[in-house]
């Protein structure tokens, strides 16, 4: 059936990071002032946000830490479980927190098919337990002006393709996030076309940077940041990061990609960090870090998120302006 096209809705600020850091500065305020008062009813730090199953998660078992890791100091949880992008449940950075309860991570299962050799279906636990848990910490940037260093835990997506056995014909790996409106009641509304899509070729895919995501900060991911499973891929931008996978299918063509389907003169399949090619409504040569200050100054943005000496020869001899 197709899908009548709404007015762009880019994965965009529609709440702005200024505007998440003055609220969360004024609910710190209002909560120093109930301190300073009788406030015995408030005297309990109230949280930020209410993450789904905060301080419910299972922690994973023999994480080991990462050489690929940044040496930049982490975002705080709440911010990183607190403001998030996951149009299945809402198209404001706040909605996820407060409404991905609904989705069941277990069990789960994820489809490999495609051009491959051992087609198959692998389940979470497996997931979980067959692959080396590693902590990486690496930056997350969204195509506006917010970026998260985030604790991942996880491991190269690589060590699970390569168990399929692609072929030669595998020149990309293709991703679906779950379809399901009773659990991501987001997809009742068309405002993407669902499921969410997403796409790299199969040298960024076999990159060792390259993760599949299971945790972070030592814990099975929150729903809200694509639990059980999501990729992250940490040169390109947010939307690269597919959230809570149920199929991978190795291709001969280039893949859909949902944002890229939506606005393709927005939004490239490539996606790479790069400052020298502005978004049309914006730029993006700057950005600013979840959890400064409200006044601090904006960030000078890198090539690739700061990994070019990692990455910038898997696209050696191509026009990044053309393929953005
Ligand atoms: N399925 C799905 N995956 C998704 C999205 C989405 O809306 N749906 N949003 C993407 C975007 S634009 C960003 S910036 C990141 C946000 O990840 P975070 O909420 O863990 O910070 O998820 C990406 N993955
Ligand atoms: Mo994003």
């Amino acid at each position: 059936m197709p899908i009548l096209k709404p007015p762009a809705i880019p994965p965009s600020e529609i709440t702005p990071p200024a505007v998440w850091a003055r609220r969360r500065e004024l609910l710190k305020a209002a909560l120093a002032l109930a301190g300073t008062g009788a406030g015995l009813t408030l005297g309990r730090p109230l949280p930020a946000a209410s993450p789904t199953g905060a301080g419910a998660l299972e922690p994973i078992a023999n994480v080991r830490p990462s050489p690929q890791s940044t040496d930049e100091p982490p975002t705080s949880r709440d911010d990183i479980v607190g403001y998030n992008n996951f149009y299945e449940f809402g198209t404001e950075k706040e909605d996820p927190a407060a409404t991905a309860h609904t989705l069941k991570p277990r069990p789960w299962a994820v489809v490999v098919d495609g051009a491959c050799e051992a087609p198959g279906q692998i389940g979470i636990e497996d997931v979980l337990t067959g692959f080396t848990q590693e902590e990486r910490i690496y930056r997350l940037r969204c195509v506006e002006a917010w970026a998260m260093v985030v604790p991942w835990v996880g491991f190269p997506l690589g060590d699970l393709l390569k168990r399929f056995k692609p072929t030669s014909q595998a020149r990309y790996v293709a991703f679906e996030t779950l379809l399901d409106p009773k659990q991501m009641p987001g997809q009742r509304r068309a405002v993407l076309e669902w499921p969410y899509r997403e796409g790299l070729r199969i040298d960024e895919a076999m990159h060792p940077l390259t993760i599949l995501a299971t945790g972070l900060y030592g814990q099975v991911l929150p729903n809200q940041n694509g639990a059980p499973l999501r990729l992250v891929v940490p040169w390109k931008y947010g939307f690269k990061s597919i959230k809570s996978i149920v199929r991978i299918s190795f291709t001969a063509t280039q893949p859909v990609n949902t944002w890229n389907q939506m606005q393709p003169d927005e939004y490239g399949f490539y996606a790479n960090v790069n400052p020298d090619v502005d978004h049309p409504r914006w730029s993006q040569a700057r950005h600013r870090m979840i959890g400064d200050g409200l006044f601090a100054p904006k960030r000078k943005t890198l090539m690739f998120n700061g990994y070019a000496d990692q990455v910038a020869s898997l696209y050696a001899g191509m026009d990044l302006r053309q393929s953005f």
